[in-house]
């Protein structure tokens, strides 16, 4: 484990590598806890370097057998397991630098550079893990054309992958074989990959756009092979979609995908050869969600698309992530758009970005998108460098219009392919079509904080007046902000629900119905405006910021029914809720009785019943703002435990209210057809398990929760039922019942426990700790694999507000513990749970003082990783 050194790498320190590698040859001889890696590496001078700088390349906890510099044995070096360093070169441009390292991929616990995941030997390269495998200009901007030789037992291992197309395989005798393969395709070292062992395969073809042939498989273990054909139609689809919409083409001869179940993210694009957490390919109804569905439609998008953003046109340098990360999130919420319901989708991003990016840019660990300094980069593949980063690109297509963004996007794909760019590249050929200076908008990327508009309307005489105020709160390391270019996409609504005109603006240009917010404030005057209108803000959620509007609560209601843009009509329901939980959360606290409107539950009655709108919509709508959403809302001195009884208060409100319609909407819901994943029969499952959660609430509720854990016939209907009895109806032998049978039904499939894990340890109230403890010692749970440790102690910290802050602090000194615990095999799994604390500061005193006594006994022990020391020491800052 790498501890802290100190060492802060910063944006403006960047120069280029005084050396580059054009090409690598690589021997890989496969044993678990001795595998050898042979490097032949072509090295050449930069061109326009420094006379003759010492080469030196990264490592990391790397053993050096053997060294051989253009034909002599053992030159001069100096070699740590963190680094080589040649000072006598040969005199030539180019030469060439055989290195043998060994590893021992059986205690690599840290799962990144070459370990194991249930027997198979695979690799996470990015961002730094290559420099694990072999010595190496272990950065995004020295590009070089792999060769890649595997060698390894059959028995063990009759599967060899790597990157690029298969050139060679055959046997060595002794029962070894090997396989070679060729990336034509110069590419960073953190896009390398190798994949062996023993798999089944599910394959398939593409006939790309001008014709060619490709093998697609997807690598699952034996026996699971079905459970990856959603997986594969989502691949197919993919592909057809970005030749379709962005005029991209695959590039080689094979596209290959594995599913491994120890790996600490999502998935990875290496070039030809993705590497999948299982948990984003294996699915059938029986076994996944139809959240699970989604995802893995998104997560096998991104990786595919990442083969034109990130790996044909790379990152500089590590500070240039969102360059391909924001573009490709980007990328895949416009697919899912496409093959479902964009505005269900765009209001499901809306709720991501503000559970999981707003609390980062408004805490200790807000960053821009693209941050100027780190310590661990690895604790920069956040939520703002990946969906904020998205909605950068996002208002960027709003900016130029959707023509000028695509001819924007084509001349970035052919100025830069084969390239290693910036952000700067990046605005530049958008500037370029379009003729524009994007000098503000870049601010996007490099100003940290969520902005706020406050905006003052008067309407007289014809005449909408909006008084607007633009801010942007200080933030870590920035405390005077600059103004920024806001896109606010709105309309003016009439009292027949349509939409106002107006015949003349002045105060701001407003194109398209967008206002450019570019000042700190401006007042705008919309003359020629029939009646007095009712403001619909941020349609589509054009900018992603917080809005301060004083609206009336007739006017949300009258948003929340007539609206055009689905997202606004949502926000203005969602607006509704959050300020009568407000209330409730301040009558809580001043124990005074909850006291709700009526309006609230006729509305939702009323959204619920309406057949006009999908079903998917209609779910969302009256689903209740979370816990936490209701947290951020209210800003500081946050007591959760009052935040929970007002919101069970109107849950409870309005499902008395609303019995007898619920009653006969779930009943009518009741899908009897073949389960079909698509957004649809998705729509309907959630709508009708929103219903049960409320018809729950009442008298009979475990019963009806019960028949349908009985009943079910897919994942989401199972889990839904038991998520009620278990939180809902705890104790109760309904509950008790369930899940021991969803226990003895799953036992054998990790993902599915993880289900089971993850639904207990979010069971509100304070035993949660002592639940999650016992389940530790659960014999389908692991300390080692991320996606049980996320299951059990990620949902815990981020999804249980009662059980995780309770008050006594039991909770956060045990999850400290568990930290650092973790934090010996796996800093970055340790340091991303360890972000469960980032709003520590905006709960009451007594709580915030035990959060800061847990933070500080991490920050004081003396064998921290440098990943979880970062992530404590800012939070604590
Ligand atoms: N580039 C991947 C994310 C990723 C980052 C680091 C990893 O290992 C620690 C793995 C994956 C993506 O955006 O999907
Ligand atoms: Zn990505």
């Amino acid at each position: 484990m790498r501890t802290d050194t100190g060492q802060v790498f910063r944006l403006e320190d960047y120069r280029p590598s005084d050396y580059l590698i054009p090409q690598t040859r690589l021997t890989v001889r496969l044993a678990p806890d001795a595998t050898t890696v042979v490097a032949e590496l072509t090295i050449e001078r930069r061109p326009g370097g420094d006379a003759a700088p010492p080469l030196v390349l990264d490592g990391d906890g790397l053993k050096l057998k053997r060294i051989e510099l253009e034909s002599v044995a053992q030159p001069a070096h100096e070699a740590t397991p963190e680094r080589l360093v040649l000072n006598d070169l040969p005199a030539t441009d180019r030469f060439t630098l055989i290195l043998e390292t060994e590893l021992d991929p059986d205690d690599n616990k840290a799962l990144m550079g070459l370990y194991r995941s249930n027997g198979v030997y695979c690799t996470q390269c990015e961002p730094e893990g290559f420099r694990r495998i072999t010595y190496f200009l272990d950065r995004p901007d020295v590009l070089s054309v792999y060769h890649v030789r595997i060698e390894a037992p059959h028995a063990a291992a009759p599967l060899l992958l790597s990157n690029g197309n298969p050139v060679a395989s055959g046997e060595l005798g002794n029962g070894w074989h090997f396989a070679e393969w060729h990336d034509p395709h110069p590419k960073p070292s953190y896009l390398f990959a190798l994949v062996a062992g023993d798999l089944g395969r599910l394959g398939d073809s593409f006939t790309t756009m001008s014709g060619r042939e490709v093998e697609l498989g997807i690598y699952v273990e034996h026996g699971k092979e079905k459970l990856a054909a959603y997986a594969m139609d989502a691949l197919k689809r993919s592909m057809t979609w970005d030749e379709e919409v962005f005029g991209r083409e695959y590039d080689l001869d094979v596209f290959n995908i594995v599913a491994v179940s120890d790996f600490n993210m999502g998935a990875m694009e290496n070039k030809g050869l993705n590497i999948f957490n299982d948990k984003y390919v294996l699915a059938d109804e029986t076994t996944a969600t139809d959240t699970d569905f989604a995802n893995i439609e998104a997560i096998i998008a991104h990786e595919y698309f990442h083969n034109w953003t990130g790996n044909r046109i790379t990152c500089r340098d590590w500070f240039q992530l969102c360059l391909k990360e924001g573009l490709t999130v980007y990328r895949d919420h416009e697919f899912s758009a496409d093959q479902r319901s964009r505005g269900v989708k765009r209001i499901a991003e809306v709720r991501t970005l503000r559970a999981l990016q707003f609390p980062e840019d408004q805490g200790p660990l807000a960053h821009p998108v693209r941050p100027r300094r780190y310590r661990e980069i690895n604790n920069f593949y956040t939520a703002t460098v990946y969906e904020k980063g998205s909605e950068v690109v996002r208002m960027l297509r709003t900016i130029l219009g959707a023509a000028m963004f695509r001819a924007g996007m084509d001349l970035y794909f052919e100025r830069h392919d084969g390239q290693a760019c910036t952000i700067e590249d990046f605005l530049k050929v958008f500037e370029d079509v379009s003729g524009r200076d994007l000098s503000q908008f870049g601010l996007w990327y490099n100003q940290s904080g969520t902005p706020n508009l406050t905006i003052k309307p008067s309407y007289e005489a014809g005449t909408l007046t909006l008084e607007i105020e633009q801010s942007v709160p200080p933030t870590p390391s920035e405390s005077r902000k600059r103004a920024m270019h806001i896109p606010l996409a709105f309309g003016l609504i009439g009292s027949d629900g349509k939409e106002l005109e107006w015949t003349e603006v002045e105060g701001a240009s407003v194109e398209d119905g967008v206002i450019h917010v570019r000042k700190r404030s401006h007042k705008l005057r919309f003359h020629g405006v029939a009646e007095r209108p009712i403001l619909s803000l941020n349609r589509g959620f054009s900018a992603p910021i917080t809005l301060a509007v004083e609206q009336k609560p007739e006017d949300l209601i009258f948003l929340a029914g007539h609206d055009s843009d689905p997202f606004a009509r949502w926000q203005a329901f969602n607006t509704l809720l959050t300020d009568s939980l407000i209330s409730a959360y301040r009558c809580v606290r001043g124990d005074t009785r909850l006291r709700f409107p009526s309006q609230i539950a006729q509305l939702a009655g009323r959204i619920a019943a309406d057949a006009s709108l999908e079903p998917a919509y209609r779910a969302l709508a009256i689903t209740l703002p979370s816990e936490t959403d209701i947290a951020r809302d209210i800003g500081k001195d946050i007591d959760p435990d009052a935040i929970f009884v007002a919101r069970r208060g109107l849950s409870d409100f309005i499902a008395r209210s609303n019995h007898e319609p619920f009653a006969e909407l779930y009943r009518e819901l009741r899908d009897d057809g073949p389960f079909s994943p698509d957004a649809a029969g998705a729509g309907r499952r959630a709508l009708r398990n929103v219903v049960l959660g409320y018809l729950a609430r009442i008298e009979g509720g475990a019963d009806l929760a019960g028949t349908q854990f009985s009943a079910a016939t897919n994942m989401t209907d199972l889990v839904a039922a038991l998520g009620t009895l278990a939180h809902d109806h705890a104790g109760s032998p309904q509950a008790e019942a369930a899940l021991a049978d969803f226990a003895a039904r799953h036992g054998a499939m990790p993902l599915a426990m993880d289900k089971w894990f993850q639904i207990q340890a979010t069971a509100p109230g304070e035993q949660a700790l002592d639940t999650v403890r016992a389940l530790m010692r659960h014999p389908a749970f692991s300390a080692d694999n991320p996606n049980r440790v996320r299951a059990l102690l990620g949902t815990f910290s981020g999804g249980n507000q009662t059980g995780f802050h309770r008050a006594d602090g039991a909770a956060y000194a045990f999850f400290a513990e568990m930290l650092k615990d973790i934090d010996q095999r796996n800093p970055q799994l340790s340091a991303r749970l360890a972000t469960a604390f980032r709003s520590w500061r905006s709960l009451e005193p007594v709580r915030q003082q035990k959060a800061r006594q847990a933070l500080a006994s991490i920050a004081g022990a003396s064998d921290v990783s440098v990943d979880l020391r970062d992530i404590v020491e800012r939070s604590l800052a």
